[in-house]
């Protein structure tokens, strides 16, 4: 049976990407953005439900709830929250049908943050 060549060192053989290379030079991994959700005033949708809104999918105390509601209605709009983009097209999401499913015009959206 022949002989298999006998690795000494590391040396070349492996797979690290050449480990030197990577950290002389600057990697251009960029940070994914981060995006901004928005929560709109509007003339029909209650207090009360869009401060339960901001306590179920945002995990505000009704206290912090309480006062972003208001901050939303006096200014017509606020930021609720900032995260990933997935993260934030669930959170819109969740929060459109649940307006939906109980007939109020409250309005979600999401901005890139910049
Ligand atoms: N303006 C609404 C009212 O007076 C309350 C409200 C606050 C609605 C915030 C939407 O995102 C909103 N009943």
């Amino acid at each position: 049976m022949p002989l298999q060549p006998l690795m000494m060192s590391d040396q070349s053989d492996d797979d690290d990407g050449d480990l030197s290379v990577a950290l002389k030079t600057r990697p251009k991994t960029k940070r994914p953005p981060l995006y901004k959700v928005l929560l709109l005033n509007d003339d029909y949708t209650p207090m009360e439900f869009v401060v339960h809104v901001l306590e179920r999918f945002f995990g505000m105390s009704h206290a912090q709830a309480f006062e972003i509601m208001l901050t939303v209605h006096k200014k017509g709009v606020a930021v609720v929250g900032v995260f990933s983009h997935e993260i934030a097209e669930t959170k819109v999401g969740q929060v459109m049908d649940f307006a939906r499913r109980h007939q109020h015009p409250l309005q979600c959206t999401m901005e890139k943050e910049d």
